[in-house]
């Protein structure tokens, strides 16, 4: 079949006078994005539409996940298309050119960090994969807060990321549900944004639901005088979907966020019977069959009473019956194990948003309490798993009993959730429980975002199906003996730090030297994270060549970009601390040749696309046995980084797939952590510890400035003085000498023998594969979702 929509070359300039109310040659780089977007969306509307009417009548899986960090979408989908060189040809043809239009476009930052962004890398690899798979989400009017810094402060700015209008998002104004809550009722409405496979022509969906109130405008108010009554009850409803909570870590139980939580399920779910109705007819007892949901961490876990109240009240159906639905349907993902995350809210606010559904709570906490006592559970162990408890609601504990399937994200993740976090559940369910090793998109995280690299890997490998299937890269592996290759790689690694210094020195006036190692650590900031080791290693670093004389030191370039959660204080201290450490550091003429910090600004997807492909080292350095799995670290081994990590997270798959020998590995290891901790004295480490004192005395003894906010001594305080909590919690000062070794040896052997170096970055790349979203995904179809590849073609 032949395509019936024309060429991009011919429509593109019609689209942008419609946008812009110019002619293309005077339209602004903005008004020709908006003109390239509605092009995009033009060329794939009928097979969005084909491959959702395909979807409709099979087995489907649903992402529920009040989190999408999507990033930009116009290069992506244009990658996916297969169209990069002929719209670049297009926009040029019109006067304007192609990576200043793209960089016109404002992140979806739908997300906070690696939960958010993991969703989108599923998104993609499921439509690539031509997966009947929908992704489903809230429509937040405000994304994650911009970062700008004051004085080296973080300041929070509103995301209003698509106030101007966002072409990729279609109002489905004829598909609105109604979402009851006890003090308001609300109409949701769908805005569905496409999802581009590459290599196919399914085109998936996230439907994202916006808040809206019931009528346009309650007249009757109005015209009785009580027109400002009706304005408040109005932004009431908006309040809902106006903005992402921007906290990642420690449990928040605002009223706000729960309501947002229930809105977004009720909706989805409502959506999905109806079109389960539609195409098997009335008797809802074959749903699962046809349907079953993965929920994206307990976020979205209301969903799990909200489809045992829609069967019962809404389609008459007997619990039994109902229950037997529901645990076929929905399968649970955990990210983390950290206990101050999991979600416990207080029964009064579920009484009091929607009271019905505590009921139904409390009924599934009752049968709960029967079935253990049957199994013989003693009622200690009843009562500490039990939904209800304490005047509480527990979150993970309803997502545990009522799921087919429990996983982690990483082996070692899962291993802990097992044998801790979720030790109880395993005890009783262990059949439930499956690891799926997180993965990112090659489209995005290579293909796109580094060309010179994809363009070699192509070219090598004599087509393109790595981009697709990453095993091919493993063919490439012995090309390690091949010197031209190795130095086409480090041309390449080059050629794209001279692109990131220039990136950087535009973005923030940032200068840096492109022969320097660049050695980045991204993500959101957390002390178990341990951003502040790497702080005080740069500290120590700087007085050992001020004070002790320090030569041959091999020069480097400290990169960091992390957002911390608005209440978060100790988090906001260190990256004041950071900026201050750069203060001293880029300023100072002894050392400024050698050694530069940078923080980039509103770090975010897109500042990750420019700081991945550039990067020589990967900080992955968390305290072992807290990071999940961490994804930054696969972004970083696409590209050709080297880990600095420690056995975290998926830190131990990436080694064990490149080799210890291929990775610099330190600090203590999950199972050393508990004896090591028991006679461990931060005190000790801090005296004896080379280069501790100095670097830690340095934010207490007036060197480095915190603006009298106490922030540094706070810092400080946290390593040595046990207080309500232990000292150093994180272990960071217990890590800092195999740190500092390693960290250094890296560096000299950089700089030693470079061959050396392209090898072993060239391993990580080629053994990439195993991190690719495709696998994970591919994982999820066949062993928890049981869905089949479904082309329209
Ligand atoms: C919970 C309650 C109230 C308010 C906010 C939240 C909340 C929001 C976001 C709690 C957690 C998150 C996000 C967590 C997250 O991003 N976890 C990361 O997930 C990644 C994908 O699996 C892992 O790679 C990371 O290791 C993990 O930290």
């Amino acid at each position: 079949m032949t395509d019936p929509v024309p060429a991009l070359s011919a429509t593109v300039g019609g689209h942008v006078r419609a946008a812009a109310g110019t002619s293309p040659q005077n339209a602004t780089e903005r008004k020709f994005w908006f003109g390239l977007s509605h092009n995009v969306m033009e060329k794939i509307a009928d097979n969005w539409e084909a491959t959702s009417k395909a979807y409709a009548g099979v087995r489907q899986q649903h992402y529920f996940s009040a989190e999408f960090l999507m990033g930009r979408a116009l290069l992506n989908n244009v990658t996916n298309l297969d169209m990069v060189d002929e719209a670049s040809a297009a926009v040029a043809e019109l006067g304007h050119n192609f990576t200043d239009v793209l960089e016109e476009e404002h992140d979806a930052a739908l997300g906070n960090g690696g939960l958010g962004r993991l969703a989108a890398c599923f998104l993609d690899s499921c439509a690539t994969q031509d997966l009947p798979v929908t992704g489903y989400g809230i429509l937040y009017r405000y994304g994650l807060f911009k970062q700008t810094f004051e004085d080296g402060f973080q300041n929070e700015q509103p995301d209003a990321w698509k106030e101007d209008g966002y072409p990729f998002c279609i109002r489905r104004e004829d598909q609105p549900r109604i979402v009851n809550f006890d003090d308001m009722i609300v109409r949701a409405v769908p805005y569905d944004m496409p999802i581009t496979g590459y290599g196919t022509k399914n085109v998936g969906t996230l439907r994202l639901w916006k808040a809206e109130p019931l009528e346009e405008f309650d007249y009757d108010a109005f015209n009785s005088q009580r027109f400002t009554d009706a304005i408040v009850e109005r932004e009431r409803v908006m309040d809902l979907c106006r903005v992402l909570y921007p906290n990642d870590t420690t449990y928040d139980g605002k009223v706000l966020r729960v309501r947002q939580q229930y809105f977004f399920v009720s909706a989805s779910l409502q959506a999905m019977i109806e079109n389960y109705l539609t195409e098997h007819g009335d008797d809802l007892s074959g749903f699962s069959d046809f349907n079953s949901i993965q929920l994206n961490d307990t976020h979205p876990v209301l969903a799990i009473p909200e489809l045992m109240r829609l069967l019962l009240d809404e389609h008459k159906l007997g619990w039994e019956e109902a229950w037997d639905i529901v645990t076929k349907t929905f399968a649970y993902t955990n990210h983390t194990v950290l206990a101050e995350a999991l979600e416990q809210w207080n029964t009064s606010i579920f009484q009091q948003l929607f009271g019905r559904v505590y009921e139904i709570i409390v009924e599934i906490d009752r049968r709960f309490r029967l079935d253990m006592q049957a199994e013989g559970l003693n009622e200690g162990q009843i009562s500490y798993l039990a939904p209800v408890q304490n005047g509480t609601v527990h979150m993970a504990w309803i997502a545990c009993y009522a799921a087919y399937s429990i996983n982690g994200v990483a082996a070692l993740h899962t291993e802990i959730i097992k044998a801790d976090t979720l030790s109880d559940w395993y005890g009783i369910w262990p059949e439930k429980f499956n690891n799926k090793t997180n993965g990112v998109t090659p489209r995005r995280w290579l293909k796109m975002c580094n060309p010179r690299l994809s363009d070699l890997l192509t070219r090598l490998s004599g087509s393109d199906a790595w981009v697709t299937d990453m095993d091919e890269l493993k063919k490439l592996r012995p090309l390690t003996k091949d010197k031209a290759v190795m130095d086409e790689l480090m041309e390449i690694k080059s050629a794209n730090k001279a692109d990131f210094a220039e990136w950087i020195f535009n973005h923030q006036g940032s200068e840096i030297d492109p022969n320097s190692i660049y050695d980045v650590q991204i993500k959101r900031l957390h002390e178990y994270k341990r951003q502040l080791m790497n702080a005080i290693y740069i500290l120590d670093l700087y007085y050992r060549i001020k004070e002790d004389g320090l030569t041959d030191v091999p020069p480097r370039t400290f990169i960091f970009g992390a957002k911390a959660a608005p209440g978060y204080f100790r988090a906001k201290a260190i990256i004041k601390l950071i900026n201050e450490i750069g203060e001293l550091v880029n300023n100072d003429p002894e050392v400024n040749s050698i050694l530069r910090v940078v923080f980039v600004e509103n770090y975010n997807v897109s500042p990750a696309e420019q700081i991945i492909p550039a990067a020589d080292v990967s900080e992955q350095i968390s305290t072992a046995g807290k990071e999940a799995s961490g994804t930054s670290n696969m972004k970083f081994m696409m590209n050709g980084a080297l880990t600095l990590g420690t056995l975290d997270g998926a830190n131990v798959e990436i080694v064990d797939s490149v080799g210890e020998e291929n990775a610099y590995i330190f600090g203590a290891k999950v199972e050393e952590l508990p004896e090591l901790r028991a006679s461990y004295n931060p005190r000790e480490a801090y005296e004896t510890v080379p280069g501790l004192k100095r670097a830690l005395d340095a934010l207490v003894n007036g060197q480095l400035n915190d603006n009298h906010t106490g922030m540094f001594h706070n810092l400080f305080s946290s390593l040595l003085d046990s207080g309500s909590e232990i000292a150093d919690v994180y272990y960071l000062l217990g890590d800092f000498a195999d740190f500092r070794e390693t960290r250094d040896r890296m560096a000299t052997e950089y700089y030693a023998d470079p061959q050396h170096w392209a090898r072993m970055c060239w391993i990580n790349i080629c053994e990439s594969g195993r991190f690719s979203s495709d696998r994970t995904i591919n994982d999820y179809a066949t062993e928890v979702w049981k869905i089949d590849p479904t082309p329209i073609a």
